[in-house]
């Protein structure tokens, strides 16, 4: 009898990546992909996958996990329960944040969103690092030691009182995330409208979930997004633009990119899906689709479709951020809140996979081929996560999702993994759901049944992926003749 070459064959399966589909087997041994090919060697284990679609692992570029809001609540997610719904729906990998508030110690704040998702995580992880309070000695000594230690982007907010920076403190930012080859992410809206905004409606006594809408004026966005293009151009540091919403938003990056400012973009399943009419329920029921930016107009969810189409947006995260809908989150602040006291955020780690399964592949809006790409190996490759993450190919790790492209699923209002009580898709019918996740070689998900251990995940130490500067020059001096063109004469 044949002697057996590899731990785990997965045989015959169409094998999908951003390049393109084969049917092929692949051949894993221990956590890694080591062959793909025809008719490969027997493996100890064999699982018949003809038949069946096989994409790398999902890939989940920005998403909330047990994170402490600047209002003190926290989400109602711990790093077990978010991942563990992660795998159920396909995503192997995760990238939530440790979030650092006024006056905080980053390396504490780092330290402790560690400790949690060593005892939970399921999924394999890094950590974006928020930085609300960019004091000097949290640039000069805490960021330089977090990224020798392998965490290799942040996450700034240009709006809420409580987190945003000014634009002399972005550039602080932006500055030495150059000297140290990280990626910057950002919340790009205007403050100033968003606060103009929400003062005025409930002063006028539109307090109603679905004012949130208006709240947030979508000129904001590109507001927003055209002045932290001129300021990443200014110190030629990349930038990522979260949560893309508007129209508007995609032109202005589609803009920034032509004009050659380093300049990325994501936008999430729920723009993509669903438009502001979610919030018109009656009472306080539109508060379970409250998220910032808000859900926006059926024009803007074609202009977002067709700005993953031409390449102005490259990813599509879920922004999981889920709140229950009682005295826990979304209404900490009384039964009846007003939009502006109501938590933003909504669930969707789950079943950000299949719902863009059925949506690009089974509906054939930009096919296979890109939703693998705009799901995982585009988060992989920005992210300092590739190829180890975000494909097939050996080398990289056995992380797979195995497609019944054919099961039709009805989402029901019914329990989930996650811990949000609630799905924003209700009602939504798709075609395709994932029928065994593996991560690193491992089934970790068999029909939805999560069959890893809390703590099995892994931190993924990276540097600055797109971000990082060319290895081997040193870090940039401020150099005014150098990098600003001013001509320097003598005092
Ligand atoms: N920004 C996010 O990225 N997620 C949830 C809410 C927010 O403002
Ligand atoms: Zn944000
Ligand atoms: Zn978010």
């Amino acid at each position: 009898m044949e002697e057996a070459r590899y731990d785990l064959v997965l045989r015959g399966g169409r094998v999908a990546t951003a390049a393109g589909c084969c049917e092929a087997d692949i051949a894993i041994s221990g956590e890694v992909i080591v062959a793909l090919g025809r008719d490969l060697p027997a493996g100890r284990s064999e699982l018949d996958v003809r038949g069946r679609i096989v994409t790398p692992g999902g890939v989940d570029p920005h998403c909330h996990i047990e994170q402490l809001a600047a209002s003190g609540l926290r989400n109602a997610d711990t790093f077990e329960t978010a991942t563990r719904a992660a795998l159920a729906g396909g995503t192997t990998t995760v990238i939530p944040f440790a979030a650092q508030h006024v006056g905080m110690s980053l390396a504490e704040v780092v330290a402790d969103y560690h400790a949690r998702a060593r005892r939970g995580a399921m999924a394999d992880y890094a950590f974006h690092l928020i930085l609300a309070d960019p004091r000097p000695e949290v640039l000069r000594e805490e960021l330089p030691a977090l990224a020798r230690e392998g965490h290799g982007s942040l996450k700034l907010f240009m709006t809420y009182d409580r987190l945003r920076v000014d634009d002399e403190q972005l550039l602080d930012v932006l500055w030495t995330a150059r000297g140290l080859g990280l990626m910057v992410c950002v919340h790009a809206e205007n403050h100033g409208m968003i606060r103009f905004m929400g003062r005025r409606l409930v002063e006028a006594g539109y307090t109603a979930p679905r004012y949130h809408v208006p709240s947030h004026p979508r000129l904001g966005e590109a507001e927003a997004i055209g002045r932290l293009a001129a300021l990443s151009a200014l110190v030629d540091q990349p930038v990522m633009v979260f949560h893309v919403s508007t129209r508007e938003g995609v032109a202005a990056v589609q803009r920034a990119r032509g004009e050659g400012v380093k300049m990325f973009a994501e936008t999430c399943t729920q723009y993509l899906l669903l438009t502001s009419e979610a919030l018109d329920r009656p009472g306080i029921e539109g508060a379970m689709w409250i998220c910032s930016p808000p859900l926006r107009e059926p024009a803007d969810r074609e202009a977002l479709w067709w700005g993953l189409e031409i390449g102005a947006l490259q990813c599509v995260s879920s922004d999981h951020a889920p709140y229950r809908m009682d005295a826990s989150g979304k209404l900490a602040r009384g039964p009846e809140p007003s939009f502006r006291e109501i938590a933003n955020g909504m669930p969707g780690i789950e079943l950000r996979l299949p719902l863009l399964f059925d949506a690009m592949v089974s509906r054939g809006r930009l096919g296979l081929e890109r939703f693998v790409e705009l799901t995982a190996t585009a988060p992989a490759r920005i992210y300092d996560l590739f190829p180890k993450k975000g494909t097939i190919a050996p080398g990289a790790d056995a992380d797979l999702v195995v497609w019944d492209a054919q099961r039709s699923v009805r989402i029901e209002q019914g329990p989930r993994y996650d811990n949000a009580g609630y799905t924003p898709y209700a009602g939504f019918e798709i075609r395709g759901f994932p029928e065994l996740v593996l991560r690193r070689g491992e089934v970790v998900a068999e029909n939805g049944v999560v069959l890893a251990q809390p703590g099995s995940g892994r931190f993924l130490p990276r540097g600055g992926g797109q971000a990082a500067r060319p290895r081997g020059l040193p870090a940039p001096e401020f150099d005014p003749a150098r990098n600003f063109g001013a001509r320097l004469e003598p005092r």
